[in-house]
């Protein structure tokens, strides 16, 4: 991953005129979002500079391992707080999001006059809402970028143990444990890199892949077992998790994580959703394989969008008609289904 030298002096310039910055990772963030920001903590600690990571809500309990976790402020919660590190900050940070309204509400907060701001991301089609750019949907994750990015840049040195575990998880989760998005030579160079920092890849494997509650676990049979229906016909499959089901199983964010990818597991199923129903709308997340686009999918269908094969979206409406929504989209998308099951 190459950059422009104007690109890493801005980096550079960046961090070094920070005194204090204020971290916004995406709506539910995920294992990629709070290990770049994790970094970055650590990294403007080490330069005796004050970074507060906030996100728009809750951050899932299994990245409590990650550096600097307990100190996230979640928006919805800690607003004050929240406001209160903004108001400080000389410098903005946008971390995995490249659309500003990933933030949800929080946008109604920002006022970024006056403020250094910088995005890194690696979704497609970023919009422009940070003065520095490093987009890029080649790499892995955020977490890769964020690695080629400090490797070029003056701060690389800074890194500790502490800030390439974080980064390595970032990968780790945002590649499914190295199953997706990694056939690139220049990820496992960002890896090598991390591991030589002193990271830990088995205790991060520990806590993302082998720290399950069992209700997790039940609430999975439950959605390949009971909710699972297959259109055998496109390659299709889809689950749902129901408000009843959150309340049997006890469910709390993060809970889902993963779920959505087990159809793909079957031969002949190259494109599946998991439907998450709430109180005002229901979630959705997509997987394909191939050339399937999840995200054009998404887009036209459920107000979203992602990558070629991971995708989210959302949609007003009850889960029965969320359901027959997605079953007009195979239909629409029916010859590029077909195309896959030859
Ligand atoms: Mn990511």
């Amino acid at each position: 991953v190459e950059f422009e030298a104007s690109k890493i002096e801005q980096f550079d310039s960046f961090v070094e005129n920070t005194a204090s910055v204020a971290i916004f990772v995406h709506q539910n963030p995920d294992g990629d979002a709070l290990g770049s920001a994790s970094c970055f903590c650590r990294l403007f600690e080490s330069l005796g500079k004050t970074a507060t990571v906030i996100s728009p809500n809750e951050c899932p309990p299994y990245l409590s391992f990650l550096h600097g976790f307990a100190d996230f402020v979640d928006f919805e919660k800690q607003t004050t707080n929240a406001v209160n590190a903004l108001d400080k900050a000389d410098s903005v940070l946008f971390l995995d999001f490249n659309k500003i309204d990933r933030i949800g509400t929080v946008q109604k907060s920002l006022s970024l006059s006056g403020k250094n701001t910088l995005l890194i991301d690696h979704h497609p089609d970023p919009e422009e809402f940070a003065e520095i750019l490093f987009s890029n949907v080649t790499v892995s994750s955020t977490a890769e970028l964020t690695f080629h990015i400090l490797h070029a840049s003056g701060y690389w040195s800074a890194i500790d143990a502490v800030a390439a575990e974080a980064l390595l998880t970032g990968i780790i989760t945002d590649t499914g444990g190295f199953s997706h998005n990694c056939s690139k030579h220049a990820t496992y160079e960002a890896v090598a890199a991390l591991l030589e920092k002193g990271a830990d890849r088995e205790k991060i494997h520990t806590f993302i892949f082998q720290s399950n509650n069992l209700n997790k676990l039940q609430l999975l049979g439950n959605c390949i077992g009971n909710s699972m229906r297959v259109f055998p016909e496109y390659g299709a499959a889809l689950m749902t998790i129901t408000l009843k089901d959150k309340q049997i199983y006890n469910f709390s964010s993060g809970d889902s994580e993963g779920i959505v990818n087990y159809p793909l597991s079957v031969k002949g199923i190259n494109f599946c959703a998991l439907f998450t129903e709430n109180e005002d709308m229901v979630k959705v997340s997509f997987r394909s394989k191939g050339t399937f686009p999840a995200n054009a999918f998404s887009e036209k269908y459920f107000n979203g969008g992602g990558h070629l094969n991971a995708a989210g979206g959302r949609v007003q409406a009850t889960l029965q008609e969320a359901i027959a929504l997605f079953e007009k989209g195979l239909s629409s998308f029916e010859s590029e289904l077909k195309a896959l099951l030859k």
